[in-house]
């Protein structure tokens, strides 16, 4: 080689060298080394109180492992203080990301701060919370209100069967008081009845906290109060599998004497359609679990996402729930 080349050759490289220095330095390589890394998910659940729930938990453990993400997991029990303490563990371990679902939506902005001091990343799961936007990265989860409209005229299609109630006298299982489920439910129901069906009434209307028992007793207690309830809107179909126990004691026969809608989609919600006890499900789809550990690597990892990354899902009337019951996945 010429003195010449060997001098531009040698420059050449040191051009190349001095590059790749200068990116180490500049942060890019260093974000794409962490979504290499181990990543650590601290991950606080609400609870255990449905099927939906128990769905849901599988989903982000199995998603979890699959992704190599280690996971820090806490059942808060429903309770916020719980919820707000684990967030709080979560932060002191310096776990590399947060994600939780908010058992109530109002009440998070101090523990978000915090987090955000720590400069951890928040992804909320499934629910939705009232805070400043900017205090959380994402929301993976449904469309609630949504999902009331599409109750609403789930219910539609059922009174348009042989034996429909007439007048409409509905009666509505809440599910947890103040949670984003139960308040945008109710609210996407109410929207189409108030646009559509002015001779349709909710005559009573009470949460059972998602639970069995909760839809079992409240709806003992409706039956004796508003024995002229012939329709159940219920939040989940936890509630209005316990509902269906109390409307059988009571000697009524449920999806016949009472019409029942309720949503989420569970493996014992089909099994009551089947038996034309619950007469519509709108699905609310609990495996959350690989968007949400995909999510959590595009954030760690630098990239952008929406503000909410919303599932899908569909619609089904009992004469469906036969057939699709084998294909079921929770
Ligand atoms: O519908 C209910 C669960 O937040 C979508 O919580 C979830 C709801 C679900 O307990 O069964």
């Amino acid at each position: 080689m010429s003195k010449k080349w060997f001098v531009l050759a040698s420059m050449g490289a040191a051009v190349l060298l001095a590059s790749a220095l200068a990116g180490t330095a500049a942060g890019r390589p260093a974000q794409k080394q962490r979504t290499t890394a181990k990543i650590t998910l601290g991950f606080s659940q609400v609870g255990s109180e449905s099927g939906w729930r128990t769905a849901n938990t599988k989903s982000i453990q199995s998603s979890a492992k699959a992704a190599g993400i280690t996971l820090k997991f806490s059942d808060a029990q429903q309770k916020q203080e719980n919820q707000i303490q684990a967030i709080r563990d979560y932060i002191s371990q310096k776990v590399d990301v947060i994600s939780f679902s908010p058992v109530v939506t109002t009440g998070w902005d101090t523990v978000l701060k915090e987090a955000q001091a720590a400069k951890i990343p928040v992804i909320l799961t499934d629910r939705q919370v009232d805070s400043d936007p900017s205090l959380f990265v994402t929301l993976v989860g449904s469309d609630f209100e949504n999902e009331g409209e599409r109750a609403a005229h789930m219910l539609e299609k059922v009174l348009q069967l042989p034996g429909a109630p007439s007048p409409v006298n509905i009666a509505v299982l809440e599910g947890t008081t103040g949670s984003a489920p139960a308040i945008d439910r109710a609210k996407g129901f109410k929207k189409v009845m108030d646009a559509s069906h002015p001779d349709w009434k909710i005559v009573v209307s009470q949460t059972g906290d998602f639970t069995r028992d909760g839809g079992k007793q409240v709806m003992a207690a409706f039956l004796q109060s508003h024995p002229e309830a012939n329709v159940l809107f219920a939040h989940n179909d936890d509630m209005a599998i316990g509902a269906i126990q109390s409307i059988e004691a009571a000697g009524k026969k449920p999806g016949t004497d009472i019409k029942i809608v309720s949503c989420d989609g569970v493996h014992d919600g089909f099994v009551a359609m089947t038996q034309g006890k619950i007469n519509a499900i709108v699905e609310c789809n609990p495996l959350l679990g690989p968007q949400l550990m995909d999510t959590i690597k595009t954030v760690l990892g630098g990239g952008t996402v929406d503000k909410w990354i919303k599932t899908k899902e569909g619609d089904f009337m009992a004469a469906d729930a036969a057939a699709a019951l084998p294909s079921r996945q929770y």
